[in-house]
């Protein structure tokens, strides 16, 4: 069958700051969190970093040319706080907003709408040593760094969100500590997730209606047992609704506060936060790869080879995360499209209506340039049956707006380095040589057909 979406639907590709810029010590930046996290010893495979990453910061106007081949709409991709504010607090730098400005103007003149992140995970790391994101003031620091970014760029930049995966800064940056700054303490992770929220309303109160990106799950429960059932409350607590409720519906969900008890008294929550949080969404980001399947305790056993996966999950460590045997990504993800109807339709029908566009979906495989081509049939099919999910949504009644492939590039994947290639365009590090691989060539014919070919 082929797919037809609805006209305008926003097609673009997506990428973040510290992933791709490289430029690390130029113009005046200062180091973020995940420059002293990746420079540290044993954080990251092969001790990579974002010293040089993509060398984007000085071949955008070529990336921008890539972009505009591929016909993409739009172009999602985050500002650099220290860039833009170097050591979180102060003045703008003028060299920092230049180089956006730059940026967004060539996005405009090729005709790709720019979608601004405003934070994807690089806080500067002099608000880090003055307690980051456990701590209150971060919040208002944020709100401030907002109104710099939006009043150099808010002429001319439509779209704009807050934060990408809050979830992701909270609980694997201060609960397992796998993301920077590699903080392990349940408490403050979930104090870190509501002074992100916090940061959310500051900066919808300063700048005025704003977004956000979630990473939202499929949740399954292993099997139809009490315990299987509850372990899936309560990661749908801890993964989804943590985020949704107080940005949708103003409250805390209350199963998920009697969970965290025994690590959170939620004493940080004050009086008007939850209102600003709540301030109404012009559109709701959701970043889905895969899904989650899981199983209560078993008494005696140890929840799970990989421990440290459970300190990701304060109050619920002892929830076991089971594979399926589906095919995986490169990553160790189990392909799952139908989670994404399900993440999708269930949002339409549990939450008050939002606009809601697909700001990352995509995969890593192990891809090779052979012949000056990169071949990537997975990655492809992938695309394809994420899409047919999407329209699927569409169909159903779900207001999706856009879809987002992750990533533009290959680029630097966080803890895994440079290990795991997650672009349309392949990256050789070594010579900075952009290849398009096989699936930009197909992504750019979904776009000019506005959909799918038939299967
Ligand atoms: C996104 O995060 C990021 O926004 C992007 O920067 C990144 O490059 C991209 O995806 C690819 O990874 O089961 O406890 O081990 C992905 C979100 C969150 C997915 C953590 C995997 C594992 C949590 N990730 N999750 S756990």
């Amino acid at each position: 069958m082929t797919t037809t979406f609805p006209p305008g639907f926003l097609w673009g590709a997506a990428t973040a700051a510290y992933q791709i810029e490289g430029a690390a010590a130029e113009d005046g930046r200062t180091p973020s969190i995940w420059d002293t996290f990746s420079h540290t010893p044993g954080r990251t495979v092969g001790g990579d970093t974002g010293d040089v990453a993509c060398d984007h910061y000085h071949r955008w106007r070529d990336d921008v040319k890539l972009m505009s081949a591929m016909g993409l709409r739009s172009y999602r991709f985050s500002l650099s706080w220290p860039r833009i504010q170097p050591g979180g607090s102060g003045p703008a730098s003028q060299r920092g907003l230049d180089f956006y400005r730059a940026l967004v103007d060539e996005l405009l003149d090729n005709g790709i709408e720019p979608w601004v992140t405003l934070y994807h995970w690089d806080l500067p790391q002099e608000l880090e040593d003055a307690g980051g994101w456990p701590a209150r003031d971060t919040a208002r620091r944020f709100a401030d760094y907002a109104t710099l970014a939006h009043d150099a760029l808010g002429d001319r930049v439509r779209l704009w969100t807050t934060f990408n995966e809050p979830w992701c800064s909270a609980f694997l940056g201060y609960g397992s500590g796998v993301h920077a700054p590699g903080r392990s303490d349940p408490g403050d992770a979930v104090r870190a997730a509501h002074h992100l929220l916090l940061g959310h309303g500051l900066a919808a109160q300063a700048v005025g209606p704003i977004g956000i990106t979630l990473n939202l799950y499929a949740i399954s429960p292993a099997s139809s047992a009490e315990v299987d059932l509850d372990a899936a409350r309560r990661i749908d607590g801890m993964a989804n609704r943590i985020f949704l409720d107080p940005l949708l519906r103003g409250a805390y969900p209350a199963d998920v506060v009697a969970d965290l008890a025994p690590v959170s008294d939620m004493s940080h929550v004050r009086d008007g936060d939850l209102e600003l949080i709540s301030t109404p969404l012009p559109m709701l980001g959701v970043n889905y790869y895969s899904r989650h399947v899981v199983a209560g305790p078993v008494p005696g056993v140890t929840p799970s080879p990989c421990w440290r996966k459970q300190t990701s999950w304060p109050g619920s460590e002892d929830v076991r995360f089971v594979t399926r045997g589906f095919p995986v990504t490169d990553m160790n993800w189990e392909i799952d499209a139908p989670g994404l109807v399900e993440t999708l339709t269930r949002l339409a029908a549990e939450y008050p209506a939002v606009p809601l566009y697909v700001t990352e979906n995509g995969a890593a495989f192990v891809d090779q340039v052979v012949d000056g081509e990169v071949a990537d049939p997975q990655r492809v099919a992938y695309f394809d049956a994420h899409l047919r999910a999407c329209h699927e949504a569409i169909t159903a009644g779900v207001p999706l707006r856009g879809y987002f492939a992750w990533s533009l590039m290959d680029n630097f994947e966080w803890a895994w380095g440079y290990t795991k290639r997650f672009g349309l365009i392949h990256v050789d590090y070594a010579t900075q040589l952009r290849t398009p691989k096989t699936s930009a060539r197909w992504y750019a014919e979904v776009i000019r057909r506005n959909g799918l070919a038939a299967e």
